[in-house]
């Protein structure tokens, strides 16, 4: 086989995660390169374009934190970073670290073996090129695989199709158009009240109504900017203390029936208006306790009853079949709002799944309903999407995809066992969705790289995650998940929004600062678990 290239390590994406470990790599004088299959860096925030895109953690927090320079450098302009500001931020880092020269964009791994005679993975592109490398470095997101549900009859639809997980670079006007958007998880739930504003008519079609709190948002002021700018130290390292990697959310201390209903709910009212995830951090048993949760759950349903005129509408727009803080938690600006305009109207198709796409627009319960434009905002292959897609064969010939045919198993969310020199970044079994994700990311990234470098020092060619760690790791995770109310919810983390696909419970939700400890740990035990040779 001709052999195109030879590197030391090869990774593949260049969102937060594959540049910082290429920087990282470049920095050390390894042969590294970044394989993208976009054109251009940024990943989440080059891909999700929509009306509305933006994160929902501050970005004084939501950004990266290895370079004080860049810190001090940077200015978010807002509170929560806006996807064309996030995007931006991603291009300033290539640019400021050097890093565009190490990046193949257009280019996507579909392929990759580990030979056995030359203990090297040796990667294939869709351009058919061959590259042999020592490390193989998966940066390929948590939310990088768009999920449009095989409906039938989509190929016959006329109009235009999108979906909030690929939107094109030149946003689309909806001026005048009647637009039918489906899901109301994070995506649509910022897209919803923006397309309504210009659209004549929008037309939602909702499965599973979503808890959502106020983001609260706003300009960011430059005193505060400034202020967290010359503290910053303090306040990452609260975050890596912190249980989600978020400064301000430190653990709580009262549990929800220690204070009495009157108390809680002016702690509940206090946080609402704050805005952000406050409320979720108000009480230590929220997320352990159904009774507890129900609490604050039934306190935002209130708060929607309230603000949506349509008793009808209001309830529909409950949720009622999670505890709140099961599925990821949505911040919107004026989202149950959006319900008291005359041009919108939402659809439940909880029990009348869409029957078929038609040539205008679709059937749901023997209804037609007509539009100019159709948005999926029906999420992602989540956790395992993007890396399942490459076909991963191990020096046996045995595929990834085939390992975790009943649910991923990793060791640290970054390893998989008899997968040597293959990493991850935040990976199944990792608090990185569970978590501000660029600190998980940062924490990720340093542990590979000074795992690689241990095995260079060390003259080690191979590194491989022992099995019977990797269980325990597994086991550990389950037990974690299990002692929560988080399997309760039927979510993406846990593969239910898949069709077909295994189910399961794939973050960590043991905490940042816990995980963090424990990878310490096993460094500290000569690389526990990490077989070299
Ligand atoms: P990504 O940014 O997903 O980058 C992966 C890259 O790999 C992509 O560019 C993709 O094209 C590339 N790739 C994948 N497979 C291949 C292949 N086979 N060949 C070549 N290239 C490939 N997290 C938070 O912590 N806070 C937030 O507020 C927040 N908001 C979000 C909002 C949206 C709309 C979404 C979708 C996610 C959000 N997230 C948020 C999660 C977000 O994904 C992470 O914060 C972070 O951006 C992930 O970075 P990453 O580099 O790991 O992955
Ligand atoms: O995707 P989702 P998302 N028929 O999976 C529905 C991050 N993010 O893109 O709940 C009808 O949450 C589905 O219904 P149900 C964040 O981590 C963050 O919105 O499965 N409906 C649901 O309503 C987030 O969690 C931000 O019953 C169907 C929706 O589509 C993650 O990305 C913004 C269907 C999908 O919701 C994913 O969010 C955006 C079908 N066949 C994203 N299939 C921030 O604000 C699916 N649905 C930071």
């Amino acid at each position: 086989m001709k052999i195109d290239k030879c590197l030391d390590t090869l990774i593949v994406g260049a969102g937060f995660a594959g540049m910082y470990i290429l920087h990282k790599q470049m920095s050390e004088g390894f042969k590294v390169e970044i394989f993208e299959q976009a054109d251009d860096v940024g990943g989440t925030w080059y891909w999700n374009k929509y009306p509305g895109a933006r994160c929902d953690i501050e970005s004084m927090d939501y950004s990266y934190s290895f370079s004080e320079d860049l810190q001090q450098e940077w200015n978010w302009k807002e509170k929560y970073g806006t996807q064309p500001e996030l995007l931006e931020y991603a291009k300033f880092v290539c640019k400021k670290f050097g890093l565009r020269k190490n990046i193949n964009f257009n280019t996507k791994i579909i392929k990759s073996k580990f030979s056995k005679e030359k203990q090297k993975w040796i990667v294939t592109t869709d351009k058919q090129k061959v590259i042999e490398c020592e490390h193989l470095i998966l940066a390929t997101g948590n939310l990088s695989t768009p999920n449009t549900p095989k409906i039938p009859g989509l190929n016959n639809y006329k109009g235009n199709i999108y979906h909030t997980g690929a939107w094109p670079g030149k946003m689309p006007d909806f001026n005048g158009r009647k637009v039918g958007i489906i899901g109301t998880g994070s995506s649509a739930v910022q897209s919803i009240p923006i397309i309504s504003n210009t659209a004549e008519k929008l037309i939602v079609f909702q499965r599973t109504p979503n808890f959502s709190l106020p983001a609260r948002h706003r300009d960011l002021p430059k005193d505060k900017r400034e202020e967290y700018k010359k503290n910053y130290k303090k306040y990452r390292q609260l975050a890596k203390n912190s249980s989600f990697g978020i400064a301000k959310y430190q653990p709580p201390t009262q549990s929800t029936f220690e204070v009495s209903d009157e108390e809680r709910n002016v702690i509940y009212e206090k946080a609402w208006q704050e805005g952000g995830q406050a409320m979720l951090f108000a009480f230590t048993d929220l997320l352990i306790d159904e009774k507890a949760n129900e609490t604050a759950a039934e306190f935002v349903r209130n708060k929607i009853r309230k603000i949506v005129n349509d008793k009808e509408t209001a309830e529909k727009l409950c949720p009622k079949n999670h505890p709140i803080g099961t599925k990821r938690l949505c911040l919107d600006s004026n989202y149950f709002e959006t319900y008291n305009k005359k041009n919108v109207s939402l659809i439940d198709i909880s029990n009348e799944p869409i029957e078929k796409i038609t040539e205008k627009g679709l059937f749901t319960n023997n209804i037609e309903y007509s539009f100019d434009d159709l948005v999926f905002a029906t999420g992602f292959d989540a956790m395992t999407g993007a890396v399942n897609a490459i076909e991963i064969l191990n020096d046996e010939d045995v595929s990834l995809k085939s390992k975790w045919s009943d649910g991923p198993k990793t060791y640290l969310g970054m390893m998989v066992s008899n997968f040597p020199n293959l990493f991850m970044i935040t990976g199944p079994q990792s608090p990185g969705v569970k978590s501000q994700m660029i600190l998980s990311i940062e924490q990720h990234v340093d542990f590979i790289h000074n795992l690689i470098i241990h095995k260079k020092d060390n003259k080690y060619r191979k590194v491989n995650a022992n099995s019977v760690n990797q269980d325990k790791w597994v086991n550990h995770n389950n037990e974690v998940a299990n002692a929560t109310l988080y399997p309760l919810a039927h979510s993406w983390y846990n593969g239910d929004n898949i069709v077909g696909k295994s189910k399961g419970f794939m973050p960590y939700v043991g905490g940042v600062a816990n995980y963090k400890k424990i990878c310490d740990e096993k460094v500290s035990n000569n690389y526990e678990g990490f077989e070299f040779s």
